[in-house]
């Protein structure tokens, strides 16, 4: 199989660039999820790095969130150690010291949407989704997730997007501040790194202190609820009746074709 993650490194600007290219949609398989979180903990180790673009190889598609085969028919085994690893990658995408920014050239759902709100800034193309649409897979995002989210677009239109499982428009997504720029497809990685070298000229340290200083309550929900959230998503997953709707869910999607 191709290569599902390729890291580039601009000695130049000090920035690296992270390409998702876990064909079709890069789905967040356990394996994935494994992949980035090493490369992100070599990249915070490369003294020299200051900076990391997020970005994607699959056409049309930042991000189509977890892998959905994880969730069905599981071993509890694998299901434990895949949510633990999905919740460290996010602690550690949230909280890095690396300058982030989400080069969001299409959709971007659910668990793509993990990635990019834990971002620094984030740059889309037109006319695709973003948003958290879990509840129409019969299953409800974790409360970090919803935090992070929250923390960009405010309660209510985090409760009613949540709950109706909408995703919203690359327009809207703008306007509400769940991304920062919204640049044509063939734009947005050119686009994403002009800002990053744009945020780089605040040194680095108090841009980092900030960040912390800004997350810190997220950070903190986040460690006092992560074992209860891994339960629940343990206990939950296996149930028949998510089963069955995360099953019909998997067969609309090949039937829409
Ligand atoms: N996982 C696995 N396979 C997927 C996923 C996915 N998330 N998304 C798409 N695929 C598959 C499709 O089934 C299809 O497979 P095949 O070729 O075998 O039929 C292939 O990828 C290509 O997909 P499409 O043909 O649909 O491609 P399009 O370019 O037409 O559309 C979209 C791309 C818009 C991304 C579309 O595929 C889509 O809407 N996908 C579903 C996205 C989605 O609903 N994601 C939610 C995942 S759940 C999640 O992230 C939850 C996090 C928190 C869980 C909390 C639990 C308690």
């Amino acid at each position: 199989a191709a290569e599902a993650l390729k890291i580039t490194y601009d000695e130049k600007s000090e920035v690296a660039t992270m390409h998702l290219c876990r064909k079709p949609v890069n789905g967040l398989s356990l394996e994935f999820i494994t992949q980035i979180s090493i490369a992100l903990e070599k990249l915070e180790n490369e003294r020299s790095c200051r900076g990391v673009i997020i970005s994607s190889g699959c056409d049309n598609v930042f991000c189509a969130g977890l892998d959905i085969n994880e969730m069905l028919r599981p071993t509890p085994e694998r299901l434990e150690i895949f949510w633990k690893t999905l919740q460290d990658m996010w602690l550690q995408l949230f909280t890095t010291r690396l300058m982030t920014v989400a080069a969001i050239t299409g959709h971007c759902i659910a668990g793509g949407c993990l990635i990019s709100s834990a971002c620094d800034h984030r740059v889309m193309a037109p006319n695709f989704k973003i948003g958290l649409n879990e509840v129409k897979l019969g299953i409800v995002a974790p409360f970090w997730l919803v935090d992070s989210v929250k923390n960009l677009i405010g309660y209510r239109q985090t409760e009613w997007s949540l709950m109706k499982g909408h995703l919203f428009s690359s327009e809207d997504a703008l306007r509400l501040g769940l991304v920062d720029k919204v640049v044509p497809q063939d734009q947005v990685v050119l686009q994403a790194e002009a800002d990053m070298a744009e945020w780089l000229q605040v040194p680095d340290s108090a841009r980092h202190l900030s960040k912390t200083l800004m997350r810190r309550d997220t950070v903190v929900r986040f460690r006092s609820g992560r074992e209860a959230d891994l339960k629940t998503f343990v206990n939950y997953i296996p149930k028949e009746s998510i089963q069955k709707t995360l099953h019909s869910y998997v067969e609309s999607l090949k039937s829409k074709k």
